[in-house]
């Protein structure tokens, strides 16, 4: 190794100059590369945040505050608007149907994970909350130098999150060591915070402000009742505890001293619970706020609305940024460039899917985004299965049903919600909550064709098992044939994988040891993940 020293140490003695150098060498290491705050919300709608349109005034400072710091993106989307499978796009770079992680399965993925690489670059890495659901395995060490996963009736309170960042930051500066911070609160998740009416067994921390009734505007996605507005304050003041735990995490950086080396990502990991937003593809089930933050890096105060940017785009930027080498290929692209004034190609659409949810029970989906249409493919909307999404276990779905048998026009909607329809098309700039179908208007002809040459494009592209259905979707029968394969393939890999939650339920019994290769060759899942560490 040859090195050129600078003056002051050719004025030192021999052994102050060995000190003076490995000061220098550690320093180097500790001072230079970023600590990464990757910090996310749970089923946070991308315009529940003030600068993202949310007409309630200061419900959001903290996260607003970061906007102020940084550059945040307009047209941002997660890939999958599901936890386990979104948070997976995250830390794998790659999209569902190729790395596997459909639903909510283990999977062995066969390249290093996002955590994995920057652990072999030197980074500390941690992860607070959604553990299981962040990476594609439940064997936390292979990922983690420091996990803390808080049981429910402690994990949304402002206390547990300075706790723990708190020792996440001193965990990486015993070791002199860079962090990589996978920092996720759990609000606004349901069960939302309702007073002494929270469900019991959770977290009935307050949130530090409290939304009275007339406040809050229900989503346009819904039919605009009276007897939603409760669900939607509570979902608010929900989002106020999110904020209030993004503070404390924000205050914890600001007194550890690092935060001017410190680039903070922000997202959510899709949209609110409610019908037709989480689990859905329409744009409220799929875009994200996503802020940047890196002083002297990144500008304060710029809002990007000319790319479209998604969540495979996180692990480049990651990467890019603590010049960490890629593991092997990944699907998108760092942003970084973007940031500095570059332009990239096709920063104009995103493509967007579904598979399952935490269920053996697919009702795979697959769309294309562009800021004017979405397009969206439902290969279950035969008319043969219903929707699954979480909201329908919660309030909002009951009131949905309640008011529709009382009004044919909401029934004819709630109908919808249900069962859907092969595809669909909105203009949403003109009808940006996805209510009129465009699809088998001659006006859209044109434009319904161009969605579906350029989706089907990259269903072929990235070797997606959707095709196969896309393909045969003016034939109900075939179709049918396509979703009849599709439901047993993953109820026989429910019986033989690791099911990321609840897995010494009945899903433990009976499992019989085999590979999951479902996904074809070219795909990138491998391995065996039937046998795991617990
Ligand atoms: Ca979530």
């Amino acid at each position: 190794m040859s090195l050129s020293l600078p003056p002051f140490i050719n004025a030192l003695g021999p052994s102050l100059w060995l000190i003076a150098l490995c000061t220098h060498l550690l320093g180097a290491a500790a001072d230079e590369r970023p600590n990464v705050l990757f910090l996310t919300m749970d089923d946070m709608n991308y315009d529940s945040i003030e600068c993202y349109g949310l007409q309630i005034d200061g419900l959001t400072p903290h996260m607003d505050s970061l906007a102020a710091k940084g550059t945040r993106f307009e047209y941002a989307y997660i890939q999958t608007p599901s936890c386990s499978p979104s948070r997976n796009v995250l830390h794998t770079g790659h999209y569902p149907h190729n790395s596997g992680m459909l639903g909510f399965f283990g999977v062995d993925f066969p390249q290093d994970t996002l955590p994995e690489a920057l652990r072999k670059n030197g980074y500390y890495t941690g992860i607070i909350l959604k553990v299981e659901d962040s990476t594609p395995t439940n064997n936390v060490k292979r990922y983690w130098d420091y996990v803390k996963d808080y049981p429910k009736n402690s994990a949304r309170s402002v206390a547990s999150f300075r706790e723990s960042f708190s020792q996440l930051v001193a965990g990486a500066q015993a070791e002199g060591k860079p962090f990589y911070a996978n920092v996720n609160v759990k609000d606004p998740h349901l069960p939302f915070y309702r007073g002494e009416k929270t469900k019991e067994g959770f977290d009935q921390s307050p949130p530090s402000r409290h939304l009275s009734l007339d406040e809050v505007t229900i989503p346009g996605f819904l039919p605009q009742h009276d007897n939603f507005r409760q669900e939607v304050t509570d979902y608010y003041n929900t989002v106020r505890r999110g904020d209030d735990c993004v503070g404390e995490v924000l205050a914890v950086l600001e007194e550890s001293g690092l935060k001017d080396n410190t680039l903070i990502i922000y997202l959510s990991d899709h949209g609110m619970s409610f019908p037709f937003a989480k689990s859905n593809l329409y744009p409220n089930g799929v875009r994200t706020p996503w802020i940047m933050v890196w002083p002297g890096k990144i500008e304060a105060g710029v809002v990007d609305a000319a790319n479209m940017v998604a969540s495979i785009d996180l692990m480049p930027t990651v990467l890019d940024a603590t010049g960490t080498t890629a593991p092997g290929p990944l699907a998108g692209r760092s942003l970084l460039p973007l940031l500095n004034g570059e332009a990239q190609e096709d920063r104009d659409h995103v493509f967007v899917e579904h598979n399952e949810g935490p269920s053996a029970d697919p009702r795979p989906m697959r769309a294309i985004h562009t800021r004017n249409y979405v397009y969206i493919f439902n290969a279950w909307g035969t008319g043969d299965y219903h929707a699954i999404f979480e909201s329908r276990w919660w309030r909002s779905y009951a009131t949905f049903a309640q008011l529709a048998r009382q009004n044919p026009d909401i029934q004819q909607r709630f109908d919808f919600l249900r069962y859907r329809t092969v595809e669909e098309l909105y203009d949403v700039q003109q009808d940006p909550f996805a209510l009129n179908n465009l699809i088998d208007d001659p006006e859209y002809a044109g434009v319904a064709d161009e969605l579906r040459d350029r989706l089907q494009t990259w269903m072929a592209a990235t070797n997606d098992y959707a095709l196969e259905g896309f393909l045969v979707r003016d034939d109900l029968e075939q179709l049918r044939a396509f979703m009849e394969t599709t439901v047993a393939a993953s109820k026989e890999r429910s019986l033989r994988l690791e099911w990321k939650r609840w897995q010494k339920s009945f899903y433990e019994a009976g499992r019989p040891q085999g590979a999951l290769t479902e996904l074809g060759e070219a795909n990138l899942v491998i391995k065996d993940s039937s046998k795991k560490s617990k």
